[in-house]
């Protein structure tokens, strides 16, 4: 059976449990902190990497786009190329431009640390900059990439909270507030899958913090 390592705290890592989940297929979660994980999987250390029959495999997009290759039902993803290419480009935005850019900030959002006032300025032009144009093609209807559930909303379901909850904290205002992510993310919270992943993220979440302390 698939293992999928890491651990239920991490947006990644619940993106292709996510997946998973809403693919109905079987799998064994192994749980991997950050520094427990197995280099040869996942040779920087991160999670989510998964075990297949086949061998391992690490990155997040890398891993539901096997996933989603392998394993033809309950589709995440069009047949037709150019809208799985809109699927992929919405993906591609919330990571590249607002996960990561979000990400330099976690450490005092989220852990206790301290980012400087001067991380917190270039972040917070590039937000400015990145959120109106991933706003150009995030389609929220009711769907992030349109009318179909796909691997678009297990990115969205996991990543847009984190990017709003952070700068609300770092800059006293949700910087998504202007797009529907609120109506959106409580619509896809009636789905059992994302009831299930936020749950255990929740759970872990404490456990995680619990350790760090
Ligand atoms: N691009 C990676 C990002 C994964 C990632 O950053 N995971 C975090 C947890 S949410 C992690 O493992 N961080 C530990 C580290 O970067 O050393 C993916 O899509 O899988």
């Amino acid at each position: 059976m698939l293992k999928l390592c890491g651990f239920s705290a991490s947006n990644y890592y619940n993106k292709v449990k996510l997946a998973l989940l809403e693919k109905n297929l079987p799998f064994e979660e192994v749980q991997a902190w950050v520094g427990q994980t197995d280099l040869n999987a996942s040779p920087l250390g991160k999670v989510p990497y998964i075990i297949t029959e086949a061998g391992s495999l690490c990155e997040s997009e890398v891993i539901v786009e096997y996933i989603e290759a392998t394993y033809t039902q309950s589709p995440l993803l069009p047949k037709d190329p150019y809208q799985a290419g809109k699927v992929r480009e919405i993906i591609t935005f919330m990571e590249l431009y607002l996960e990561l850019t979000a990400r330099e900030l976690y450490a005092e959002a989220f852990f206790g640390g301290k980012v400087s006032d001067n991380v917190k300025e270039r972040q917070r032009k590039l937000l400015d900059k990145h959120i109106p144009a991933f706003a150009k093609l995030a389609k929220f209807s009711p769907f992030i990439a349109g009318d179909t559930f796909t691997l678009a909303d297990c990115a969205a379901v996991c990543h847009l909270p984190l990017v709003s909850s952070c700068t609300k904290i770092i800059y006293g205002e949700d910087l998504l507030a202007g797009l529907p992510v609120k109506d959106y993310l409580k619509a896809m919270a009636e789905r059992p899958t994302v009831q299930k992943v936020n749950a255990d993220r929740k759970t872990n979440t404490e456990l995680m913090l619990s350790k760090n302390k």
